[in-house]
């Protein structure tokens, strides 16, 4: 299946995607919000992928609660934030106001635990070198999201096979479009560990990756709006670098 750059790609999904996201709309008003709370990722919450030259990833996508710790350590503002808000797909792409890392949906979060979104391709490599990190390269990614790099991985992982799905032999336990818990976005450890016992590599939030043409930059995995089929490996997906929105976030690698 051969995927196009977003903005192009967006208008030929269009109206199953408006019917997705209308649905989840309502859903997400009707939601009754909880007092954020922050179980918060700790840097030991890295895998370590042997047969990857060592390299570290993030277990989860950087949620909320650590971009925080960013903000606060660094005073940086975000551009969604200096801009009048992140975008969002509904028949076209649509700023909101007040959508930003803080309030991913404009309101507050039922969880600090909830994906850093409404970044930058820079401001998500800012971060990861902050963390004394990077963002991965495509390849790097793929490798982590599909093929099982740990030296003694547990049951019923297989070291060296390379999946059909990050989680595993079949899409179920991600945060899709399809049938799920989670009509948007989810907090990072709520859907199923996968390959590597890493989360969200498939949905959730796409995930900004290194790879360069031109002025955009490649993202990972697809999102919590799509169907699963867009979690596949053959899935090629771009967007403009310094384009933000409500469905992208990310997460670092680290050397050592
Ligand atoms: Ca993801």
């Amino acid at each position: 299946m051969k995927w196009f750059p977003v903005l192009l790609m967006v208008s030929g999904v269009a109206q199953m995607h408006m019917q997705v996201q209308a649905q989840t709309q309502t859903q997400m008003q009707t939601q009754t919000l909880i007092a954020p709370q922050a179980t918060t990722p700790a840097s030991n919450d890295r895998v370590r992928l042997d047969d990857l030259k060592g390299l570290l990833i993030d277990k989860t996508e950087v949620t909320i609660a650590q971009f925080a710790r960013y903000v606060k350590a660094t005073g940086v503002q975000t551009r969604a934030e200096k801009e009048g808000g992140g975008f969002e797909y509904v028949a076209g792409w649509q700023r909101r106001a007040g959508w930003t890392w803080q309030r991913p949906d404009g309101v507050p979060p039922s969880s600090l635990d909830l994906p850093a979104v409404h970044l930058t391709f820079a401001e998500a490599q800012a971060y990861c070198q902050w963390a004394q990190g990077r963002l991965p390269t495509a390849s790097e990614w793929q490798r982590a999201a599909f093929t099982e790099l740990r030296r003694d991985p547990p049951a019923p992982w297989v070291r060296g096979k390379t999946y059909a799905w990050h989680t595993g032999d079949s899409p179920q336990g991600a945060n899709t479009s399809d049938p799920d818990p989670w009509p948007r976005a989810a907090p990072v450890t709520q859907t199923k560990a996968g390959v590597n016992g890493l989360h969200d590599m498939g949905a959730n939030v796409w995930e900004w990756a290194s790879d360069a043409r031109g002025d955009e930059r490649r993202t990972m995995g697809g999102s919590w709006w799509y169907p699963a089929y867009q979690m596949k490996a053959d899935v090629e997906a771009w967007k403009p670098a310094d384009f933000y929105a409500v469905y992208i976030g990310f997460r670092c690698v680290y050397e050592k």
